[in-house]
């Protein structure tokens, strides 16, 4: 079988609720990354699964890990692709931030910026999120984040040191930044 290359994307993955049939949050998170290397979407590498504090109203801890994917999809359908995974899990669009079986966010793509009604990528608030920074890094230490031109590293060493992070530079694409061979 062909390999669907074109893109690449850092997914983020998250969970804090349990599975009938793949368990507690990391055996859905083990689940999904085994999704994502089905169909469209081929999974390049997977950082290891992390156990976090739920940011917002839910209670429970998720887990937490970030995949590279690559895939013919631009992104609108990538995004579609990724929400037919979480169907699949049995997710159900409930309370903004409410406790989910499984999330998966897009984070970075290897195109750059996209802003429509309902996709921003890169995600709006990665940068400030240890629980998608410090598995990020894990796997792709060196892609640029094309809004402030920092790695995923530079980031995650930022929010950890908690350093003041440069105002994003809306608008602006850095074309040369981001591309695969960067990790
Ligand atoms: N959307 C826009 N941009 C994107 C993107 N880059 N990737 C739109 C994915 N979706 C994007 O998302 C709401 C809508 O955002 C989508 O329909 C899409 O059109 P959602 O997944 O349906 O709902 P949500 O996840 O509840 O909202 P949101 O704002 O995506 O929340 P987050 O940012 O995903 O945060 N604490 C810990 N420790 N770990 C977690 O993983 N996750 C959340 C959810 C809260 N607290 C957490 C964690
Ligand atoms: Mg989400």
């Amino acid at each position: 079988m062909s390999e669907p290359r074109g893109s690449l994307y850092l997914v983020a993955l998250g969970s804090n609720m349990r599975h009938r049939r793949h368990g507690d949050p990391r055996g859905v998170l083990r689940a999904a990354l085994k999704a994502l290397s089905r169909g469209a979407t081929r999974l390049h590498a997977a950082a290891p699964i992390v156990s976090s504090r739920p940011l917002g109203p839910s209670h429970r801890r998720y887990a937490n890990s970030a995949a590279i994917v690559s895939t013919a999809l631009p992104p609108p359908a990538m995004l579609a692709a990724l929400k037919a995974i979480e169907r699949d899990f049995g997710r159900r669009r409930g309370r903004r931030w409410g406790a989910r079986v499984l999330d998966l966010d897009i984070i970075l793509w290897d195109g750059g910026q996209w802003r429509s009604r309902d996709l921003c990528v890169p995600h709006r608030d990665f940068r400030t999120r240890g629980f998608v920074l410090a598995p990020a890094a894990r796997i792709a230490p060196r892609w640029r984040d094309p809004v402030t031109g920092h790695n995923l590293l530079e980031l995650h060493a930022r929010l950890t040191r908690r350093l003041p992070l440069p105002r994003p530079a809306h608008g602006r694409a850095h074309s040369s930044v981001g591309r695969a061979t960067d990790f």
